[in-house]
């Protein structure tokens, strides 16, 4: 089995290891921020600090066959799904060592190993592909489960409703998880959404709906488990709202100056990975030391991680042209 299957296997099986994979996303999302700032990273990137939960609950209920469509700010999918650290960083940096050879950068992470379609800089353009995955898997008999991971923003555009229409009335095997940070870019909810609890708009295509709470991967799970069984028994579509919140600015310009006073402090109280040690340590399932130890473990490993992908070569300009397909098969293989 490859070390990416047996990372996956991990946070499947053992709740020890989904708060470590959390630790993971939250100390490599830090680095990145550093790494942009010194300028060893090109471009702009998304994080997902405080939105660790739902990538790692999710990942932790699906098979690595079934399919996930994320979005630009996907680097913890990417990781809960089982990507390594490297092959994710290198991506963001541009280096041959990436997940896509390093052309394709921080919003287009991919394993097709792990289920992970390219992720898409589209907003909510990953709706109607992951609808087309469920068909997909309907058409050929298999039970396998596409789901589409977008924001609250997305939920404004018209591939949402299309999208979700479709897998109503054809009945896929699909699972709109909307990951409602409360921000689209630099708008506030209030301010572009005439709804606050965005899943109520399944009723409109007859579609089972609910919220969870997306700063808990226990509430994650269950509510994704939920999904999947409808979805893989032949039962349909869900669309689950994750509540959650973006810790940081909208991409690594931002510093989310806009946001209300206090509002991110209000949130922090429910850090997620504040939520899962607290519930670890009340379960006897970790102690203070352990905590600190993986905490600073982690630490040492991302910075090999980034020592790692410094050292990696960068594409040629040649490599630009390589996994192109046409209508005749593959150019320049
Ligand atoms: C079709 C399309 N329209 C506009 C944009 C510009 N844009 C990039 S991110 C973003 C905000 C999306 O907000 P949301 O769906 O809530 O996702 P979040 O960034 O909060 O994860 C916008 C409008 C885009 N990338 N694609
Ligand atoms: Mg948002």
């Amino acid at each position: 089995m490859s070390i990416q299957l047996k990372r996956r296997e991990a946070v499947q099986n053992d709740e020890v290891a989904r708060y470590e994979r959390m630790i993971e996303i939250r100390e490599f999302e830090e680095q990145i921020n550093g790494l942009f700032a010194t300028g060893a990273i090109r471009g702009t990137t998304h994080l997902c600090l405080g939105q660790e939960a739902l990538a790692v609950g999710l990942a932790a209920e699906l098979r690595p066959s079934d399919i996930v469509m994320a979005t630009y700010r996907g680097h913890g999918i990417a990781l809960a799904l089982g990507l390594s650290p490297e092959s994710v960083l290198g991506e963001i940096m541009g280096k041959t060592i990436g997940c896509c050879g390093g052309v394709g950068g921080s919003m287009h992470l991919c394993d097709m190993d792990l289920g992970l379609l390219p992720t898409s800089a589209i907003v909510g353009g990953g709706i109607p592909i992951a609808a087309g995955a469920a068909l997909a898997f309907q058409t050929q008999g298999k039970d396998g489960v596409a789901v589409s991971v977008f924001g609250d923003g997305a939920s404004n555009i018209g591939a949402f409703h299309e999208g979700l229409n479709l897998a109503a009335i054809w009945n896929l095997p699909v699972i709109f998880i909307c990951d409602n940070n409360i921000y689209g870019e630099y708008s506030r909810i209030n301010t572009t959404t005439p709804l606050l609890d965005l899943h109520e708009r399944a009723e409109s295509y007859k579609m089972p709906h609910f919220a969870i709470d997306g700063m808990d991967v226990k509430a994650v799970q269950k509510g994704v488990a939920e999904a999947v069984n409808r979805a893989r028994s032949g039962g349909g579509p869900t669309l689950i709202e994750a509540k959650t919140y973006r810790f940081a600015g909208h991409s690594r310009a931002d510093q989310a100056l806009y946001r209300p006073e206090g509002e991110l402090e209000m949130w922090q109280k429910r850090d997620p990975i504040k939520v899962t040690e607290e519930d670890l340590l009340s379960r006897g399932l970790l102690t203070a030391d352990r905590i600190a130890q993986i905490k600073s473990d982690m630490s040492t490993t991302i910075e090999g991680v980034v020592a790692t992908c410094q050292a990696s070569g960068e594409p040629t300009l040649a490599s630009m042209f390589q996994n192109i397909w046409t209508p005749k098969g593959a150019i320049n293989k």
